[in-house]
């Protein structure tokens, strides 16, 4: 199969580029290093280097002979993704070319209009060139669960039948995102639905919860394979911060009283979901939704799970409640379905405490590197 990944040089579409190449797709990347410019404007470096995406292809080539094509450009100029798509002719695009930080989001205007100006252009760009170059294309774009926010009531898998005054009708499940990045993958959503439902795309819709993890079978070949892993408060996810926080001896960052809780998933997971979408694809004129999420846990249990597996491996692990810099319920109902994965075949890595301990010692190698300026949070949500 042919397979576009558009923001391959990310925490997520490097490991995605190689392991479809390492399948026998062909797979092809596109990046405009929008993550690392904002990386270093707001000083969130990841914990290693890691080579620009051209150094990594290279590198990935030679080791593995697996040859992965690439272009440097901005897939919010439309030329620009048109070409690549017309002359790629791809079976399967994987979009994951957006700003996906949410503090970054919340930070000012002009992150706020960076964030919204990318993401949906990139989105509306590639439901386009879909359009006008290859409409068989199958969509494959990563959404996240902060689209549902945390309701009340259990959450379905992207759709919800409502009864009203008698009569039923069958719609998205309802969205309240907490940040304007969360915000921009609801109106995605939008924006690939109405194509759908009046162009016959071909779509399937990731809600993906928080992922953690720097390893896969491509990963591990090489250290200049690795996923950026960030640990500040910008990019880092939790469990990958709080990995870092235990190995640097700084008290694990809960924020508020830490019952937040959320669908987590190895990097693993992500890898297999991607590619169990992409081989079982949905028909044309269907937007199929999946909540993608292994695990739930709160940020109190994860805290505690970090610190128990690094006290074995001889840390000293605090956890600190500090001043929630969000808008977001720090105790609530939690309960949303997913089964959607499962039935296409998704084996989960579980958070085990041997996968904790295997990612702190990967940490603990790199120790030298930690800047715990990068830790605390400094961006407010108002
Ligand atoms: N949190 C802490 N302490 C920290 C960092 C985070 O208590 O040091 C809390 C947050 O307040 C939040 C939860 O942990 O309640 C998750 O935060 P996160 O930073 O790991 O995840 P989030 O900002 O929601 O975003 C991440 C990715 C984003 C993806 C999303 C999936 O950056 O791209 O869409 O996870 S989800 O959270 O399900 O919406």
């Amino acid at each position: 199969m042919r397979v576009l990944i558009l923001g391959g040089d990310g925490y997520l579409g490097w490991p995605t580029a190689m392991h479809f190449a390492a399948r026998g797709h062909e797979a092809f990347v596109v990046d405009n290093y929008l993550r690392r410019w904002i990386a270093r404007a707001t000083s969130s470096e990841p914990l290693m280097d890691n080579p620009n995406l051209e150094e990594r292809v290279a590198i990935f080539g030679s080791l593995s002979n697996h040859r992965i094509g690439c272009a440097i450009g901005d897939c919010a100029d439309y030329r620009f993704l048109e070409r690549v798509v017309r002359e790629f002719r791809p079976e399967a695009i994987v979009h994951y070319a957006e700003q996906p930080s949410a503090p970054y989001s919340m930070r000012g205007y002009e992150e706020a209009r960076l964030t919204l100006n990318n993401n949906l252009n990139v989105t509306f760009n590639a439901i386009w060139a879909v359009l006008e170059h290859a409409p068989e294309c199958h969509i494959i774009k990563l959404g996240t669960m902060g689209e549902y926010g945390t309701p009340d009531i259990d959450i379905e898998e992207g759709w919800i039948e409502i009864e009203h005054k008698g009569r039923k009708d069958t719609f998205l499940f309802p969205r309240q995102a907490g940040s304007l990045y969360h915000t921009t993958k609801v109106l995605d959503t939008d924006l690939l639905w109405f194509y759908v439902r009046t162009f016959g795309l071909r779509v399937t819709d990731l809600m993906q919860g928080p992922v953690y993890g720097l390893s896969s079978d491509e990963c591990d070949i090489d250290e200049r394979l690795l996923p950026n892993f960030h640990y500040d408060d910008i990019f880092g996810t939790v469990v990958n911060r709080f990995l870092v926080q235990a190995v640097a001896g700084v008290p694990l960052t809960v924020y508020g009283k830490g019952g937040q809780t959320r669908g987590y998933l190895n990097l693993r997971d992500t890898l297999q979901c991607i590619e169990l979408a992409a081989t079982k694809p949905p028909e044309r004129g269907e937007l199929r939704i999946l909540n993608q999420f292994t695990e739930r846990f709160s940020v109190n249990e994860l805290a505690e799970r970090v610190q128990r597996v690094g006290e074995q491996l001889g840390l000293d692990v605090e956890i600190r409640s500090i001043d929630n810099p969000r808008k977001e319920r720090e105790e609530h109902y939690y309960n949303p379905v997913h089964h959607g994965l499962r039935e296409l075949g998704l084996k989960p890595h579980l958070m085990t405490d041997e996968v904790l301990a295997g990612m702190l010692r990967h940490v603990l190698r790199c120790r030298g590197s930690i800047d715990t300026k990068k830790i605390l949070p400094r961006v407010r949500w108002a």
